[in-house]
């Protein structure tokens, strides 16, 4: 079958931080791949709506499946279908991905009669079945598939992440994927799921609550399969067990690879197991991503992060003896008042590393979904990207989002300060050098992107397309009734059901 995967375009941030290759979607064309399919990849991304137009008109797929992880880029999601179906009648159209995943029914009716399919859970063991199943018009009984006629049984795991491997000779543009000064960047998949269970995340309840780990052989291999000199790991929490850390290092040690890294992990994780992290800085890893989110014990607990602030700053402490740059995340409460921006305001400039800021935001999926007892102030899928206030602010919503700027603002212009501007100069050069740019646009992008007004006039759009309103409870649900996966897997390295983080 011919077979056209969509990866819709950036969303606010990434216009200027990053773009980076869409994994998830280079696996699920992988395994449509080995199946015999032909399969073509536009990822709006890095590519022109233009250039859609132009492969659905001369490629004439049979079938084309697009990827929503993110819940802000469902209404482009909508439109593409829509115009899909009328350039190429018959096509069958089925979405996919971690968002789009918890709320399968609510988008089917949305799409009125424009999507075939809602594929939940891991895409690599359901697009095969469902495409074999479009001729008979069966595809409401594959596991994980939810169509206008039923849904099929719950959605299957993998066995193992180690295959397929990503299909990454299929995109497109792979030099407009980049990082920060990491530019062009290329991404990698170490292990999938996460053992915590913190209230404001999905990452955990898609999964199950499960962890698996790739074989450090598979995953040195597809490391020597990469062209790009950098690489982002997508881990949700990168290292969480040391003897997976120092096996993939050892192999990728054997193997002579070197390559300049980032990643993402939690401060207990890097205290817990500072010699891997240690053993990587030789390797290249450069870069981390620490959710802290909050400063203090009461936002940690609120959280439910399962961590202390202590642990947080000790963790800093020992990421800059070890050399690495952090970026750490802070969760901004639409309750907050100028003191306490003024409070991260201080932080941020007392301390080293870059502090990034997003806005708490009650998603599909997670706990406060159903928690959260402020109502919400809009359902406009486009601003729940976590750079937008969707719960009364406590400061009028205008006068939050110059406090959010500002305080934004403050932590970037310490990072242009004079010493920060002679190296940024210094990877510029060597990058413009090589013919990338995506770093040199990032610097001339950020007054444009960090825009008050603008962020207040996303609330004035015109809205078409809205979340389904969230099922109020008092008391966080039953676990099992946010996941997407229920069912354990058997097989080596998988660790089925809840596993303790520590
Ligand atoms: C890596 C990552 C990123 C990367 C890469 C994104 C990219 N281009 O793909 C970066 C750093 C850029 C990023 C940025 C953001 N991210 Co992000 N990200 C992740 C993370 C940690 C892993 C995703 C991943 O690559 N997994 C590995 C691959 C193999 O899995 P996958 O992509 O999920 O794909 C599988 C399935 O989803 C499915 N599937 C996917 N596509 C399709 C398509 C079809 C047709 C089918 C059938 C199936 C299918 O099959 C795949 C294989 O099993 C997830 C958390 C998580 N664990 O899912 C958050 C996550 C997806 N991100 C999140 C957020 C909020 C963001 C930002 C909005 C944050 C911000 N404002 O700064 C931005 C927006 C990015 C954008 N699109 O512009 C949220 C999503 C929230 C939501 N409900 O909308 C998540 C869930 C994190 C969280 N803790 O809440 N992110
Ligand atoms: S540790 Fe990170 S990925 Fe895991 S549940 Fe918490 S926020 Fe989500």
């Amino acid at each position: 079958m011919r077979l056209l995967l969509v990866h819709p375009s950036a969303l606010m941030y990434s216009e200027i931080f990053l773009r980076l290759e869409p994994l998830g979607l280079e696996r699920v064309a992988a395994a449509a791949r080995d199946a015999g399919h032909q399969v073509r990849v536009v990822d709006l991304q890095v590519l022109s709506p233009k250039l859609l137009e132009r492969e659905l008109r001369s490629f004439q797929p049979e079938a084309l499946g697009i990827s929503l992880n993110y819940l802000a880029n469902i209404p482009e999601a909508l439109e593409i279908a829509q115009s899909a179906k009328a350039a190429v009648p018959g096509c069958f159209v089925f979405f996919g991905g971690h968002s789009v995943s918890f709320i399968g029914d609510h988008v089917l009716e949305q799409a009125e009669g424009a999507v075939d399919a809602i594929a939940r859970g891991e895409g690599e063991t359901v697009v095969v079945p469902l495409l074999a199943a479009v001729p008979d018009k069966a595809a409401h009984t594959v596991p994980g598939v939810v169509t206008a006629e039923g849904r099929g049984p719950a959605p299957k795991m993998l066995e193992s992440i180690d295959a397929p491997r990503p299909a990454r000779d299929l995109m497109r543009r792979r030099n407009r994927y980049f990082i920060g000064e990491l530019d062009p960047c290329a991404s990698i998949e170490f292990t999938r799921g996460c053992p915590w269970d913190c209230s404001f995340c999905s990452a955990w309840t898609f999964y199950g609550r499960s962890y698996r780990r790739a074989a450090p052989e598979a995953a040195a291999e597809e490391m020597a399969s990469i062209r790009e000199p950098n690489v982002f790991i997508v881990d949700d929490v990168a290292f969480i067990k040391s003897d997976h850390g120092h096996g993939i290092a050892a192999e990728l040690e054997r193997r002579n690879i070197r390559k300049q890294y980032y990643l993402e992990t939690r401060a207990d994780v890097l205290l817990r197991n500072e010699e891997v992290f240690e053993r990587w800085t030789k390797l290249g890893l450069r870069y981390m991503f620490l959710g802290m989110e909050a400063l203090d014990a009461d936002g940690l607990d609120q959280f439910r992060k399962r961590i202390s602030p202590d642990e947080n700053f000790r963790a800093l402490e020992t990421a800059r003896r070890l050399g690495i740059s952090v970026a750490i995340n802070l969760i901004v409460d639409p309750a907050w008042d100028e003191e306490q921006f003024r409070l991260v305001r201080e932080f941020a400039l007392s301390v080293p590393e870059i502090v990034h800021l997003t806005v708490m935001t009650p998603y599909p999926g997670t706990e406060v979904w159903h928690t959260e007892s402020r109502q919400l102030t809009t359902r406009d899928y486009r601003l729940f990207d976590i750079q937008h206030a969707v719960v009364p602010t406590r400061l009028p919503l205008e006068q939050f989002y110059r406090e959010l700027v500002r305080t934004q603002a403050v932590i970037n212009r310490k990072h242009l300060g004079l010493s920060t501007a002679i190296g940024a100069m210094r990877i510029l050069g060597r990058n413009l050098a090589h013919g990338q740019t995506n770093f040199a646009r990032m610097l001339w992008k950020f007054g444009r992107v960090y825009n008050a007004n603008r962020q207040l006039s996303d609330h004035a759009r015109e809205v078409r397309y809205e979340l389904p309103l969230p099922e109020r409870r008092t008391a966080a649900p039953g676990r099992k009734e946010l996941f997407v996966h229920t069912i354990g897997r058997t097989g080596a390295r998988a660790q089925a059901g809840p596993t303790t983080p520590q």
